[in-house]
């Protein structure tokens, strides 16, 4: 039987013998050499792509270690605001594991796939009109005030289980990459992934450190403009947030990296989104395509002088969001059902 997440990286987690060691198949994500986007750019360029995982994105890996925490912690409920991808993940480990979720969403801004993930695993969803910081703001009361634990990266167990993707870059690659690209949101993954690299490099698994390279979206880019963003806007729901839970960890995460927290427009990230399907075959979803639109405006910018390993994570799958490709798609041809008609069409 494969290896848990857990059990595999248990020195650097917080478990101790009375830590149930669930899983349900997270982690272990390919990280891919690219066959065509590192060679336009002069680098060596892998993608994280952690839309293998069990409910499609990186949220996996601190669910698992959060719901293994609130189970030891003799907890029967858990609650999380979400963009969508937090909800699907927090749904589906308290399914399996028999915990009562609640799910707050800002009401009409949930890609599709994921608010059905969160439905069919049987999540009480409510929707909130506003936005998701409003939600965040909600559910952090809730859980101080009632008996259910919050599963947001607000509680540490989160973040403690998704560095587990820094250690599984370095496993594999045997060393650090020169630079770490990442989408931001709550800003708790390039908050995790520092703690990793640190971690490693403290236990001298490697003897360097990747710069931390953070991409916001233009109209929800709080960090970048120094100041909360009322009215986040952005094609890539997933990170429409306007007041990130881990502003200061990722500031300092960039700055002791010597690393750039910088944004993207939703046209770059629409772009490199189908960069990285039609170059690479790889179909994430629009939030995780600002990783890579992050590497081309650096390319552009001139950052790189050649060779340099850099990995950018691809933090959720495209299929949970299909109406971001369909609404810019052209138009499909119709034929006739002939086939003539095909051969015509095609240009054999
Ligand atoms: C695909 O699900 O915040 O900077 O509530 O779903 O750690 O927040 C999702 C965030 C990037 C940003 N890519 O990560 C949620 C939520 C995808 C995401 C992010 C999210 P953070």
């Amino acid at each position: 039987m494969k290896l848990k997440l857990l059990e595999k990286y248990k020195d650097f987690l917080p478990i101790s013998s009375n830590t149930p060691m669930i899983s349900l198949g997270e982690g272990f994500t390919p990280l891919v050499k690219t066959k065509h986007l590192g060679e336009m750019f002069g680098i060596d360029l892998y993608l994280k792509y952690e839309g293998t995982n069990p409910t499609g994105s990186f949220k996996d890996r601190g669910m698992v270690m959060a719901i293994a925490k609130a189970i030891e912690e003799g907890a029967k409920s858990v609650i999380c605001a979400s963009t969508g991808n937090t909800s699907a993940s927090a749904a589906a480990y308290a399914a399996a594991f028999d915990l009562k979720a609640v799910v707050v969403i800002p009401a009409g801004k949930i890609a599709m796939g994921k608010l059905a993930q969160a439905m069919i695993y049987g999540a009480k969803v409510v929707q909130v009109d506003g936005n998701f910081d409003d939600c965040l703001k909600m559910v952090k009361k809730v859980s101080e005030e009632y008996p259910v634990v919050l599963v947001n990266s607000l509680n540490p167990n989160r973040l403690e289980g998704q560095k587990t993707a820094a250690f599984e870059i370095v496993d594999t690659l045997k060393k650090a990459p020169d630079y770490h690209f990442l989408p931001v949101g709550n800003a708790g993954n390039i908050t995790a992934y520092w703690m990793g690299y640190t971690q490693y490099h403290k236990a001298s698994k490697i003897s360097s450190l990747p710069k931390m390279m953070g991409f916001q979206a233009e109209g929800a880019a709080p960090i970048v403009r120094g100041h909360v963003v009322e009215k986040p806007e952005t094609i890539a729901t997933a990170i429409r947030i306007g007041n990130p839970a881990s502003w200061k960890k990722a500031e300092r995460a960039r700055d002791e990296s010597n690393g750039v927290i910088d944004m993207v427009s939703d046209e770059e990230i629409l772009q490199a989104q189908k960069l990285i399907a039609s170059k690479e075959g790889i179909f994430c979803e629009p939030a995780s395509a600002s990783s890579v639109a992050g590497v081309i405006k650096m390319a552009k910018k001139g950052i790189f002088k050649g060779g340099e390993c850099v990995v950018a994570t691809l933090t959720g799958n495209g299929l949970k969001d299909p109406n971001a490709v369909l609404n810019e798609v052209p138009e499909i041809s119709t034929i006739p059902n002939d086939l003539s008609a095909l051969v015509k069409e095609v240009g054999f």
